[in-house]
């Protein structure tokens, strides 16, 4: 039959990989290690062992509390019936408070819960950065992970903190909620006069569909290049062989261009990043500098101006 693979299809496996000796820092780490199938369907069968340490114990629990203090809010907003908890789970929502408190505290009731849930998910955020750095520094990786991942949280920090602080009030930030955050979107849109003339949402959706364009490019390409041993990068870096070649012929046979097998990734980081970076201008400058990016778009000639 005709060597296809979307899926791993033989899982080899031996005694688990427990990676370099963590010396003094043993303690902050699982001693032992699982096998999934299901996982090694995807990638690596083996689960663990898994580091804590201090910003990750800071991180999960400050991530619970704001996930507690959500499900609180939306189990008193059921009446605390849990049928009406599953029923409605997905239009309850924990919102910032009032236009009229600005950046001051709010009753619990009236937004002070958001107030308190936000300061705990920002720690968490943080905390969880940290914890990327610090793995990364561990393992004598360079740090790019940990600024991709800066990339997101800087959309994260203008949407719920650095733009309602110029704006003057928490209720300007994003309600904790799964339909209402999405109807928080749309009238963030339509009171700005229509987000897609917002030139950095335009980016941004560019570089988002592009990441999703090329991790599909690529995955495939390495996939299609497996039977000749091109996942296995390193080596393909070091000594070119036929799969690299293959890969690289490939796209420039159907496109006229390649990627380098280092290059791709390259591709990959800034795409991805370029994602979140371009979309927090956006809404930064929303509503601070532009109020109405419809009318924005007419004076600077590509929006009917008759309209
Ligand atoms: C949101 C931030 C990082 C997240 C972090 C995680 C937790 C805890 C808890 C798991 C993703 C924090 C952690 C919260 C998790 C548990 C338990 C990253 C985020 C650090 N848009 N739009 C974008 C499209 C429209 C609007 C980006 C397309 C309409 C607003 C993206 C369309 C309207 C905002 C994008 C479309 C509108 C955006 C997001 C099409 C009304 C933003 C990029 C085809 C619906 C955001 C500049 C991203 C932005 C954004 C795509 C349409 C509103 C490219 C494809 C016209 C208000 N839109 N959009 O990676 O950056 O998000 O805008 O119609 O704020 Mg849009």
């Amino acid at each position: 039959m005709e060597y296809q693979n979307i899926f791993t299809q033989v899982q080899v496996q031996g005694p688990p990989e427990m990676g370099v000796d963590p010396g003094d820092l043993a303690r902050e780490r699982t001693k032992g290690a699982s096998f999934s199938k299901l996982a090694g369907l995807f990638g690596n069968a083996q689960l663990g062992p898994i580091y804590l340490g201090p910003f990750g114990i800071v991180a999960l629990a400050t991530g619970a509390l704001w996930f507690f203090i959500c499900g609180l809010s939306f189990w008193a907003q059921a009446g605390y019936n849990p049928g009406v908890f599953l029923r409605d789970l997905f239009w309850f929502s924990l919102e910032p408070p009032a236009e009229e408190y600005g950046l001051g505290m709010a009753p619990l009731a009236e937004g002070g819960a958001w107030i308190i849930a936000s300061f705990f998910l920002l720690i968490s955020v943080c905390a969880w950065w940290i914890r990327t750095y610090l793995r990364a520094e561990e393992l004598g990786m360079g740090k790019h992970v940990s600024w991709a991942f800066a990339s997101a949280i800087w959309l994260f920090l203008v949407l719920g903190l650095i733009r309602p602080v110029l704006m003057g009030s928490w209720s300007e930030a994003v309600p904790y909620g799964i339909f209402s955050h999405l109807d928080w979107t749309n009238l963030f849109s339509l009171t700005y006069g229509n987000l897609f003339y917002n030139p950095f949402h335009a980016l941004s959706i560019a570089f988002l569909y592009g990441s999703a364009l090329l991790f599909a490019m690529h995955g495939a390409t390495i996939l299609a290049v497996s039977r000749y041993g091109g996942e296995r990068e390193i080596e393909q870096i070091v000594d070119r062989g036929t799969a690299s070649e293959r890969a690289a012929l490939f796209w420039r046979w159907t496109m006229g261009f390649n990627a380098t097998m280092e290059g791709i990734h390259r591709w990959a980081w800034w795409f991805a990043v370029l994602t979140t970076l371009t979309g927090g201008i956006g809404i930064l400058l929303t509503g601070t500098v532009v109020d109405n990016w419809f009318v924005w778009a007419q004076e600077h000639g590509f929006a009917d101006p008759d309209a």
